[in-house]
């Protein structure tokens, strides 16, 4: 085979790929593999926001694979200028995004919105068949590398059909992922999300493998999505609903109060989850703080002696989904998940000021339960500070706490703070750690459930403020990610159904009161082995009750000893399972969809007690970490 110029810097566009996974999809892990599918869903999704597609099938093949269709315009198969099948360009290039307009062309897309051509270069095979003008054509590959012969540059059609497509099938490369295994609730999570933000597209599910089928479409969109967030809550009005379209860009927001004491804005461009925020959600907190106060004042709720409402007093039990379709958005923050764009600011907040004020002059009802949330709201505010300012004093008290095992290193870049479950292993972690970077905070027992409580009885818990003084981050809205004195935050907790609990009341704490060092990548879970084995004369720690099983399979094993807590292991075991930087196996905590996060909070520590020990005990079986 000759190659003429082109087809070798392609090759080795697709090399680039396979020699820096994580450049692309961020990671060689489950995310990353996930991040394929995604992908692919994606280019569908943007045939739909361009009006072309309305149904998008995921399948999981019996052999593994996943196939990818839409009823789209398919990919355009016919020569480019460059001489060769635009579909062939689209497959071996990267960044060509699939359209030819200059931009990368991608309305919706991925993290890195990197095309088709990124999963290819990924796949041992990948197969794509396109449907159109009653055509069909498929080109194959295997490792990037094309299998399908082209005549002349042109890809021919091999049959007739009436459909209209684009079908992908691909099985990524085990030699470049950790494994390959696709995990159907991630994939199940994102179609539902997608089904939530595009009311008008239908995306099916097909477990071949489990032999499964469901169907995602919402006759209601984002309030589907409100509704199914708070259905667990106590929640004080029905959803609002709010929609307008300027210069191209399209703004929808959902709104409802519930009786929590936090707020939850999600928010959304062009289908990705921006949990960084951004321009579009500052629009949207400007306008309610406005009109809010505006109607306050109208009302004359808020007389002319009363200070305005601060935006936080009209959040407080508000849960809001902002999705916008924006042209051509910039992505910013630590994990580029930030929109940028100054312009969103001001449309977003143009068009929920006008149309909250067309809501709530027709709804004066729920215009009152707001505003009254919102009074009650500030009145706690005063109430806190007050609290707080006792508090600055008590915790300058606190700094200098008993427990704490500090270390000798103060560079919060090289430092690491254990958070260990109860006071024996603590002493075994204070025993086994290396003093010159490692800290130990031990706590005692259940810390407190943080989820009903409001900021002063969250400081009124030693533990608590324990942990805050020694972050050294401070609280609220004081709180500082500058002032973190540790890089790590490891929680380190036993492998039962109590470790796991309080894994969840510490992540849950995090999650309400310092998301940032979870945005930020701060904290880690800590995953102590489950068995020690013997085979033979050799000794392995092993962590996972999948690891086990194949090893029972594999192995003649002469020895299992079964760890049921830190407390078993001696300091020089803790030391090389759990603290040695280069064999412990460490999860860091990351929120993939915030959704799924306020809802597993919900389930665990909101007032609903059902649900909750399903949940603890589902989360201890397995070692899934995203939260
Ligand atoms: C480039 C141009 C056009 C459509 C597409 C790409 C396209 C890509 C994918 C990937 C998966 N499904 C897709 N569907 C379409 C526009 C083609 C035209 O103008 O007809």
């Amino acid at each position: 085979m000759s190659y003429n110029a082109s087809e070798i810097k392609i090759l080795e566009g697709l090399e680039a790929v396979r020699l820096r996974p994580g450049m692309y999809i961020g990671s060689t892990g489950v995310r990353g593999l996930h991040h394929l599918v995604n992908e692919i869903v994606d280019n569908g999704v943007d045939e739909h926001l361009a009006g072309y597609c309305d149904e998008i099938e995921v399948t999981l093949e019996k052999n593994g694979s996943i196939t990818v269709e839409d009823n789209g315009r398919g990919i355009p198969v016919d020569k480019h200028s460059t001489g060769q099948s635009a579909l062939r360009i689209i497959l071996t290039t990267l960044h060509a995004g699939g359209k030819f307009d200059g931009s990368s062309g991608r309305i919706s897309g991925g993290l890195h919105g990197v095309g088709a051509a990124v999963v290819n270069a990924l796949s041992k095979d990948f197969k794509a068949e396109v449907f159109r003008d009653g055509k069909k054509y498929l080109d194959e590959y295997q490792y990037g590398n094309p299998v399908t012969i082209l005549k002349n540059g042109e890809l021919l059609p091999y049959g007739n059909t009436n459909k209209r497509g684009t079908k992908i099938n691909f099985l990524p490369d085990a030699s470049i992922f950790e494994e390959i295994e696709f995990k159907p609730e991630i994939i199940k999570r994102r179609l539902k999300e997608l089904s939530y933000l595009n009311k008008e597209l239908t995306l099916i599910f097909k477990d071949l493998i489990n032999d499964e089928e469901v169907t995602y479409k919402s006759e209601d969109g984002i309030v589907s999505y409100i509704e199914d967030l708070n259905k667990e809550k106590e929640n004080i009005i029905a959803p609002i609903y709010l929609y307008g379209e300027k210069d191209g860009v399209t703004v929808e927001v959902a709104m409802q109060y519930t009786e929590e004491k936090s707020e939850t804005i999600l928010s959304f461009c062009n289908n990705i989850n921006t949990h960084e925020g951004g321009t579009h959600v500052s629009g949207l907190r400007a306008s309610l703080t406005r009109t809010l106060n505006q109607y306050a004042r109208e009302l004359n709720i808020l007389k002319e002696k009363d200070e305005n409402f601060e935006g936080k007093d009209i959040r407080n039990g508000l849960v809001a989904i902002i999705s916008i379709k924006y042209p051509n958005p910039e992505f910013e923050g630590q994990t580029k998940t930030k929109l940028g764009n100054p312009e969103a600011r001001g449309i977003v907040d143009e068009i929920t000021t006008k149309q909250s004020q067309i809501f709530f002059d027709r709804n004066l009802d729920t215009l009152n339960k707001i505003i009254e949330n919102a009074t009650e709201s500030r009145k706690i505010r005063k109430a806190e500070e007050k609290v707080r300012n006792n508090l600055t004093d008590k915790s300058t008290k606190l700094s200098v706490n008993g427990k704490l095992a500090s270390c000798k290193l103060k560079n919060p870049k090289q430092t690491e703070l254990f958070l260990v479950e109860g006071d024996s292993a603590g002493g075994s972690a204070k025993q086994g750690r290396d003093r010159n970077f490692q800290a130990i905070l031990p706590l005692k027992g259940k810390i407190l459930n943080v989820e009903r409580q409001s900021l002063h009885k969250i400081l009124d818990s030693v533990e608590i403020s324990t942990l805050i003084s020694t972050l050294g981050t401070s609280i609220g809205p004081d709180f500082d990610i500058e002032k973190l004195k540790y890089n790590k935050i490891i929680i380190m907790t036993d492998a039962d159904v109590d470790g796991s609990h309080i894994n969840t009341l510490l992540l849950t704490f995090f999650y309400r009161h310092m998301k940032e060092l979870i945005d930020a990548g701060h904290i880690y879970i800590a995953q102590p082995p489950l068995y020690k084995v013997k085979i033979g004369k050799k000794e392995q720690y092993v962590y996972d009750d999948r690891d086990m099983d194949k090893l029972l399979k594999e192995k003649k094993i002469d020895h299992i000893q079964r760890y049921k807590g830190l407390g078993e292991m001696n300091p020089d075991q803790l030391w090389e399972t759990t603290l040695n930087p280069t064999s412990r196996v460490l999860k860091q905590v990351r929120i993939d969809s915030f959704a799924e996060a306020d809802d597993v909070t919900k389930k665990l520590m909101g007032s609903i007690v059902a649900p909750r020990r399903d949940f603890i005990y589902e989360k201890a079986l397995s070692a899934e970490v995203d939260i």
